[in-house]
């Protein structure tokens, strides 16, 4: 190992708040007395294909229909394939596409083993898989374990106790009331996610069931063995039999709750005191019982060594799990494993720019959020990003439009795994649907005409823009299962192809500058708030260009001086910058001027190596 390092002299006065990245690789950074650090000259540690990988969230329903019926489908996806090449991204991701009833929008899968009629066939499905691959993009699937529709072979068994399928799901006699033995209380106070009890009669088995989202999604007992058994199954059959790269796996919080008492009677929530809620909405109560028990880790750390078996076994690319965890942040980083004999997920969702960071965010709140999830992930792990998803208002709508380029340029240039939802990479905004048009049954559930908003997931979920015709391009028939936004005439992957400048152009010099650049892959980073409002980071491997996003994320013009920033070295040249930017591609900057950016205004800097 020696042989490979040589000591490289830097000089750097002040101590530098420079964090490690690639954790394998024994890097010393000491850059407050002594100006030395150590560099590999020759070889950089190669990685596995996912650990810088851009993964792109596909929601299948609203990408690309083929055949007029107004929904997405698999043969529309294989026939966009040749988008994530000229994007630039490694791998898809495509939200649940498994036999459903589509209460939940495939969240709420009746037939794990198929898939549901109106994206295809499994011919379609393995078409998709050998296109994909052929063009070097992995695949990966929404693994949703935590429950089944009610509609599923398991549930109907289960409700009718046939052998075997008694106990696959949590089962539970009503609470017995001292004063009225007639009645039939629920056996806990706990809530839904999407609002009311989270116990429904079976009036065929004469007992509640559970279930933590809507009615018709039953909670799987992961107490049960033979459930243990049979989620392994499906993994197996995605894995083996149809080539999958990997899985996000959904819900994973939620995937036990408490047990009852020896009397057989469950623990109630304590309760919030939020008296803006009613007891039929999720936080009135306080959830202890329902999520982020400890057992549940054990169970993520024994699907990480089934995949890792599985690539062995297989001789096969590595098989990645994604955790999705809504969690705090010790809870959430549990998921990578326990820090001394188990890998867990490869990593859990990083969802802090979606539920800490805002339009109202300065420099300091995005440095510190960053800085958070970086101190905090284990020794040697791989971080990763995401700025939205099909369950949240949409990017731009979160922050501010002017955002966007500096958006994904964070996304694209920070350490480890960028993970860009369908739409991002043109900037899409939240598509208005109206009360009517409203099909989620989160805002279904819990909304009315005055309030759905808050709850609805649809406007995140309207079709992609590909171009200005009938339905964006998504469709040839003008009705679409939810409405396309208004505004695809003015944003849309075509009309940015052709303009000078455009979101997608910036997202595609990103992805390239990527692909090239070392210090991206295998750099230290430096995270700061240069002002209020400026947010820096720097990528640097020393004999290597040095790359910076300089970001403006408030609403009003801020001065910054760049040669403060202890790593830039003259001279300074734009390789990319936001749309609206006054500096462009190929654009210097000296180190004497100061520099003033536009509100939401992104430079991306190269400097020479150092
Ligand atoms: C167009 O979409 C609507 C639903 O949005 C559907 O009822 C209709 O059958 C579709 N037309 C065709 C030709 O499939
Ligand atoms: C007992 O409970 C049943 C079922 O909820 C209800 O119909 C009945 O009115 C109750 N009886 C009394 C005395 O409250
Ligand atoms: C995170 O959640 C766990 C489990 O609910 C709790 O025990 C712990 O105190 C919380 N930690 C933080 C930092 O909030
Ligand atoms: C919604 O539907 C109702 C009942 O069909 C109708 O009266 C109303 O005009 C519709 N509203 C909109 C905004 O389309
Ligand atoms: C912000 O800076 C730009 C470019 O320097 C300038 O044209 C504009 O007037 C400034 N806006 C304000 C409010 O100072
Ligand atoms: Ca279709
Ligand atoms: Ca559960």
């Amino acid at each position: 190992m020696a042989s490979l390092w040589k000591t490289v002299g830097i000089g750097i006065g002040a101590l530098l708040v420079v964090g490690l990245v690639v954790g394998s690789m024994t890097w010393a950074i000491l850059a407050s007395r002594s100006p030395i650090i150590e560099a590999p000259v020759t070889e950089i540690k190669p990685l596995d294909w996912w650990e810088h990988a851009i993964i792109y969230q596909i929601y299948p329903r609203s990408f690309q229909d083929s055949d007029g019926d107004g929904i997405g489908d698999l043969k529309g996806i294989t026939s966009r394939m040749e988008h994530f090449v000229e994007t630039g991204v490694d791998a898809i991701w495509m939200s649940p596409i498994f036999e459903s009833p589509m209460i939940d929008f495939g969240y709420d899968i009746s037939n794990f083993y198929e898939i549901h009629h109106e994206y295809g066939t499994m011919a379609d499905f393995e078409e998709l898989v050998a296109k994909a691959h052929e063009l070097g993009i992995k695949v990966l699937l929404d693994y949703v374990p935590n429950h089944a529709s009610t509609e599923s072979l398991y549930f109907k068994n289960s409700e009718a106790r046939v052998p075997g399928y008694e106990d696959y799901f949590v089962w539970a006699d009503p609470r017995p009331n001292p004063l009225n033995q007639s009645d039939r209380l629920v056996p806990s106070n706990w809530i839904s996610q999407f609002g009311g009890s989270v116990w429904e009669w079976s009036e065929v088995r004469q007992q509640f069931y559970l279930h933590q989202f809507a009615v018709e999604q039953a909670d799987f007992n992961f107490r049960h063995q033979a459930v243990k058994d049979e989620m392994i199954n499906i993994m197996t059959f995605w894995i083996k039999e149809k080539g999958v790269d990997g899985f996000r796996v959904d819900a994973i919080p939620h995937l036990f709750e408490a047990k009852p008492d020896e009397n057989g009677i469950y623990p109630d929530e304590p309760l919030s005191g939020n008296m803006f809620l009613n007891p039929d909405q999720p936080g009135y109560t306080t959830q202890i019982h329902v999520r982020d028990l400890i057992e549940l880790y054990d169970v993520v750390y024994e699907w990480r060594d089934f995949v890792d078996r599985l690539k062995e076994e297989m001789g096969s690319n590595t098989k990645i799990l994604l955790a999705e965890a809504y969690a705090n942040i010790t809870m959430t980083m549990l998921y990578y494993g326990n820090e001394r004999d188990r890998e867990g997920a490869h990593f859990p969702f990083n969802f802090d720019f979606i539920t800490s960071l805002s339009a109202s965010s300065n420099a300091r709140d995005f440095a510190f959020m960053i800085n958070r999830w970086l101190t905090y992930m284990p020794y040697g792990r791989i971080a990763n990003w995401v700025f939205g998803n099909h369950d949240n208002n949409r990017m731009p709508s979160r922050f501010r439009e002017n955002m966007v380029d500096g958006l994904n340029a964070l996304n694209l240039m920070l350490p480890g795994v960028a993970v860009t939802y369908q739409g991002e990479e043109i900037g899409m905004r939240d598509g208005y649907v109206s009360w009517n048009d409203t099909v989620d049954v989160a805002a279904c559930n819990q909304g009315n005409p005055d309030n759905y908003l808050q709850f609805s997931r649809d406007p995140a979920r309207t079709p992609f823009h590909w171009d200005g015709t009938v339905s964006a391009g998504f469709s040839t028939n003008t009705s679409t299962w939810l409405p396309v936004a208004q505004d695809f005439r003015e944003i849309n992957l075509l009309s940015q192809k052709i303009a000078f400048r455009s979101h997608y152009k910036v997202y595609q010099d990103l992805t390239s500058l990527r692909r090239e650049s070392r210090a991206l892959s295998h750099g230290l980073y430096l995270i700061r708030a240069l002002s209020e409002f400026t947010l820096v980071l720097v990528r640097h491997l020393p004999t290597f260009d040095t790359y910076a996003l300089v970001f403006n994320v408030g609403s009003v013009n801020d001065t910054v001086d760049l040669s403060r920033v202890e790593l830039f070295a003259e001279p300074l040249t734009v390789v990319t910058s936001s749309i609206h930017a006054t500096r462009g591609r190929r654009d210097t900057i000296s180190l004497d001027e100061t520099v003033t950016l536009l509100p939401g205004e992104a430079l991306v800097i190269r400097a020479p190596p150092t």
